[in-house]
């Protein structure tokens, strides 16, 4: 499939035709693609949409369940997700950032095999100055035989997602999407109103000299991580031979944007901040598909110790440290907390 011009809704059909996809994934998928669609108009409109800022009333912040409050955005994409995927009947239950619990889908609509999982709109506090959020998404083969799942059957590694994405929100609209054969890119025809394929078989280099955290949490860092990025930052100088940019949007879709378009390592690790909880970011609709997105296209994805595919999750909303991109980079970061965890064994 090397023409350019193809739309999301032809490339899903002739992957169901290679028998990589089913209809019902298939449908799922362009479902997705279509909420995203309307969130991309919701957030393209900012303020003239009286949808910036934060949602609550009367000078009430609203909380989500993570602990953080919720911007008027956060909620109208959750809305815009869950209206969209109910009634399709592709999916048994559905999962978001911004809900304490899984929902089934509804009585009154047929359910399909697939479970989805969600964050509606991710580096959302970015939305009221104008930088780049987004949507991502992982979908999952519901259990065998369960048909009124809960939040338990959700909890599946990585490894069992079957198809993963995200949707940027930027100066241009992008789906970047894999169902475990490549990940590709697609970009929204604002007149046509339609994805088209641009980028099939994303690669991110194996090797980078640019890395993406945030190094205000630097003195917060275990050892690991102090003496992994000092000798990124020691340059030329220093034992790495080379040096490094740094960049940090801070809306991980774009961040992942970057790394999966030019190469790149991304960052959010441990810190003594965020240790009570096991990391900032959240394993099942960031880490993860992140994480299957980054491997379709030649990169790796750890938590510093483990594959992230690889960790069994002990909740919906379990977090993790993470380290994604440019594999020889990643595997670079593991080194360090390998040794660190041996010498203090
Ligand atoms: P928000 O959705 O609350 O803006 O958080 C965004 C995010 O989960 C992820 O997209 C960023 O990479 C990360 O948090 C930024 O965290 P810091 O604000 O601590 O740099």
């Amino acid at each position: 499939m090397s023409n350019p011009n193809i739309s999301l809704t032809r490339f899903l059909i002739e992957e169901q035709r290679e028998g990589r996809i089913n209809p019902e994934l298939r449908l799922l998928i362009e479902v997705v693609a279509r909420a995203c669609k309307r969130i991309s108009i919701a957030v393209g409109k900012g303020a003239l949409g009286g949808v910036l800022g934060d949602a609550g009333e009367n000078g009430q912040a609203s909380i989500n369940v993570q602990g953080e409050a919720q911007k008027k955005l956060d909620v109208l994409s959750n809305e815009i997700l869950l209206e969209a995927n109910a009634w399709g009947g592709h999916l048994a239950g559905l999962a978001s950032e911004e809900m304490d619990h899984s929902q089934r889908i509804p009585d009154k609509y047929p359910r399909g095999n697939y479970l989805l999982m969600f964050d509606p709109l991710d580096g959302s506090s970015n939305i009221d100055v104008n930088i780049s959020v987004g949507t991502i998404f992982s979908v999952l083969r519901c259990p065998e035989g369960i048909t009124e799942p809960s939040d338990e059957h959700f909890l599946q590694p990585g490894t069992a997602q079957v198809a993963a994405g995200y949707c940027t929100y930027g100066p241009s609209t992008m789906l970047v999407l894999t169902v475990g054969h490549g990940t590709h890119a697609f970009t929204l025809d604002r007149e046509v109103g339609s994805f088209v394929l641009t980028t099939l078989g994303m690669q991110i280099p194996e090797e980078t000299k640019e890395f993406a955290v945030n190094m205000s949490n630097q003195r917060f860092w275990e050892a690991p991580m102090q003496a992994y990025v000092g000798d990124l930052l020691a340059g030329k100088e220093g034992s790495r031979g080379k040096d490094f940019n740094m960049r940090w949007v801070a809306s991980m879709v774009a961040d992942v944007h970057r790394i999966l378009t030019r190469g790149g390592i991304f960052s959010y690790p441990l810190d003594s901040k965020c240790a009570p909880k096991g990391g900032k970011l959240r394993l099942m609709y960031e880490a993860n598909p992140m994480s299957f997105l980054v491997e379709q296209a030649g990169g790796a994805a750890s938590t510093g110790r483990q594959r992230m595919l690889d960790v069994q999750p002990s909740g919906l909303h379990m977090r993790v440290p993470v380290f994604l991109g440019s594999k020889a980079e990643v595997e670079a970061a593991v080194r360090y907390h390998q040794a660190h965890d041996q010498a203090n064994a």
